[in-house]
């Protein structure tokens, strides 16, 4: 039987080292997911960390096709992390490379490793501006407008 692929959006951010290499990079590595089709990529944005410290963001939201179920998905998103030398010292730490499985088509998941959609996404301009510059229906007016106070670039 056929199994139709699933859209997701992955929210990708980096601040340590060269991070729009490192976004640009993770871009790559998505691209060689098993069964997983990289379909667009936002442009890319400059931040100033929220809730977190260290140097300005670079942050992007890529939109894939894949077959794989959202925990199979997350284990390939972790392992590109740790390629790029993730090191978890404490929660938001700066970071080489951060993969968020934002959405996984219309799914709610609430898991010990995996919450979907992203619980703190709506909030943050620096998913929501990209997301809605894939797909405009997906962010709601009220949501943009909640993070309008929020400065981001796109570069
Ligand atoms: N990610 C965080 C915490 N704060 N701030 C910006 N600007 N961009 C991020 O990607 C980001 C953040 C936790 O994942
Ligand atoms: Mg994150
Ligand atoms: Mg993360």
């Amino acid at each position: 039987m056929h199994t139709a692929a699933v859209e997701a959006f992955i929210g990708i951010g980096a601040n340590l080292g060269n991070a729009s290499a490192a976004v640009f990079e993770a871009i790559q590595g998505l691209k060689r997911i098993p069964n997983t089709r990289v379909c667009a990529h936002s442009s890319f944005y400059q931040s100033a960390p929220i809730d977190s410290t260290g140097p300005d963001y670079i942050n992007a939201v890529v939109r894939v096709a894949t077959l794989l179920c959202a925990p199979d998905l997350l284990i390939h998103l972790q392992s590109l992390e740790i390629s790029a030398g993730r090191e978890r010292p404490f929660p938001n730490a700066p970071r080489t490379l951060d993969l968020d499985l934002l959405l996984y088509g219309s799914a709610t998941i609430s898991s010990d490793r995996l919450n979907v959609p992203h619980p703190r996404m709506w909030q943050r301009a620096f998913v929501v501006v990209p997301l809605a510059e894939l797909n405009p229906a997906l962010v709601p007016s009220q949501v943009l407008l909640g993070v309008q106070q929020q400065v981001i670039r796109k570069i």
